[in-house]
């Protein structure tokens, strides 16, 4: 059902100050930026293998990475599966009995669709199902 990690979301209070450590120490390649109104991020997307890290910094004090990092701080998010066919993957955690934060996906980052898993339901790690549009 999974395929790989697609990407570790990080909350970060500013892209601006957080992406240089990423670009100029760590050397990823920065593949862009895009605003996600949906879910009241905007985020930056770093290549590393086959795989991303996702830096989302809240555009609302009501987005849900204003409110973790009010909680926690800054820090790992969550981290996100690709899967070929998200709601075949949904329905397959439901009979299972998962708890889904999103029973039908949302659209994310680059044109993808995605279903988180409620972190209660997930051993503490908030878990995104992720189907690329490709
Ligand atoms: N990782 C692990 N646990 C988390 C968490 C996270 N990222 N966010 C919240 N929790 C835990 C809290 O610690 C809390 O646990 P306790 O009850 O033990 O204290 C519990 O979940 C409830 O947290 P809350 O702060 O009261 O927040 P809500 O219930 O309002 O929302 C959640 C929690 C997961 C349902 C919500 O954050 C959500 O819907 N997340 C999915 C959407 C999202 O995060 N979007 C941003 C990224 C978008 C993208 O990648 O494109």
């Amino acid at each position: 059902m999974l395929t790989k990690i697609n990407h570790i979301g990080i909350a970060v209070s500013s892209l601006d100050e957080t992406i240089p450590f990423y670009r100029d120490n760590l050397r990823m390649v920065c593949t862009g930026t895009e605003e996600v109104v949906e879910q009241k991020v905007r985020v930056a997307m770093l290549q590393i293998g086959e795989s991303l890290i996702e830096l989302l910094e809240p555009t609302s004090p009501d987005s849900p990475v204003a409110k973790f990092i009010e909680k926690n701080g800054a820090g790992i998010h969550h981290i996100a599966y690709e899967v070929a066919d998200v709601e075949a993957a949904i329905a397959t955690l439901v009979a299972d009995g998962a708890r889904m934060v999103d029973a039908v996906p949302r659209n994310g980052a680059h044109g993808t669709r995605i279903a988180f898993i409620h972190p209660k339901s997930s051993g503490g790690v908030l878990t995104e199902l992720c189907q690329s549009w490709h």
